[in-house]
């Protein structure tokens, strides 16, 4: 297992999120992968490595070019509006929903920022570009080691933050940004793989994966989540959502009930498996989340740090090549512990 970590992850680093009517400290925040990066000390799974600079032609493929021009440029835009902005994150206060005009010509940033975003409690920090960009090297590195006629390692991770899954083909949310998940598919895809698939076990939907790939038949997605009728992110992750055109049968959503334990999940994760393994799938991506844990101060799975030692190992069971893509967590002294159980119980 070769890890990817994102050596600028710090640089993202957002002060204050909306939650439930008043703005809190950002759950995402850099702590979490020092946490995971310590315990990776403490317990080693392989070599940790930077990202290097490969071609980001993937990156260009799961977003659009207006999008990422959009993000690459919102800071020094934010501070162009009053210098005094520099003090302050960047959160969105108004969003076109139905009947207002979505691709209308304004100018104007506020405008521009709620066009690009769907929620209120992703901060863009001064960093946020930088970080989020160097998450994405770590995505295309980590599939690289994976790919090709002589595969440098069986599995590696792009071990990152800011997250990505909840990151679509043109909007950010959720505290995600570059959807770190689906570069890495692409980058699958584009190395050789003819059947990707992407296994999204965060305590959320992954609705910036489902959406980048609805339409696509060569990338199966697939998500076990908390039901979207009680639980963030509300408007997508139902059992009906299957996929369209080219990519009908390619999408499977497995929502559980709040409170679920480790047995229901488990058969769940199951049953994502065998539909990847009816796809034939010849990589695998997961996006590696573990706010499924009992302690989570968002989430209400119940998940125990032993119990990921077994994910794991079901994980390798696949017999894929497999990229780990981070996704979230917020219970932080435990983040580390349960990510390394994940990649332990993988390796065996
Ligand atoms: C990557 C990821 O895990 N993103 C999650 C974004 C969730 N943001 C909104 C959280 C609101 C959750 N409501 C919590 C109820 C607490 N009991
Ligand atoms: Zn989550």
């Amino acid at each position: 297992m070769i890890i990817f970590h994102n050596p600028q992850h710090h640089l993202h680093d957002g002060r204050q999120e909306m939650f439930r009517g008043r703005l809190v400290p950002c759950h995402e925040n850099p702590s979490r992968l020092d946490y995971v990066l310590n315990e990776l000390q403490r317990r080693p799974v392989g070599p940790l490595r930077q990202p290097g600079e490969p071609d980001l032609a993937p990156l260009h493929r799961v977003h659009s070019a207006p999008y990422l021009d959009f993000l690459a440029r919102a800071w020094d835009d934010w501070v162009a509006l009053n210098p005094a902005n520099a003090e302050l994150d960047i959160l969105p206060s108004i969003w076109p929903v139905r009947g207002f005009r979505h691709e209308a010509p304004s100018t104007n940033f506020t405008a521009r920022l709620g066009r690009f975003s769907f929620d209120s409690g992703s901060p863009i920090t001064a960093g946020t570009w930088t970080a989020a960009l160097a998450g994405a090297r770590c995505a295309i590195d980590a599939a690289l080691a994976v790919s090709g006629p002589a595969p440098e390692s069986r599995a590696a991770m792009a071990l990152t933050r800011p997250p990505g899954h909840h990151a679509g083909p043109d909007f950010f949310g959720g505290y995600c940004f570059i959807n770190n998940a689906a570069v890495a598919a692409q980058t699958l895809r584009d190395a050789g793989a003819r059947r990707v698939a992407v296994l999204d076990i965060d305590y959320h939907h992954g609705n910036g994966t489902q959406t980048i790939f609805y339409e696509r038949g060569d990338v199966l997605t697939v998500s076990v989540h908390g039901d979207p009728r009680t639980e963030y992110p509300f408007y997508l992750g139902y059992a009906d959502e299957t996929g369209e055109g080219e990519g009908r049968g390619c999408n499977l959503n497995l929502p559980l009930p709040t409170g679920s334990d480790f047995a229901t999940w488990r058969a769940a994760l199951q049953q994502g498996l065998d539909a990847i393994a009816r796809f034939g799938a010849e990589a695998l991506v997961v996006s590696l989340g573990v706010d499924t844990f009992e302690g989570d101060p968002i989430s209400q799975f119940k998940l125990a740090s032993a119990d990921y030692l077994q994910v794991g190992a079901t994980l390798a069971g696949a017999g894929l090549p497999t990229v780990f893509v981070m996704e979230g967590g917020y219970a932080v002294a435990e983040v580390g512990i349960n990510v390394v159980n994940v990649l332990q119980g993988f390796a065996g």
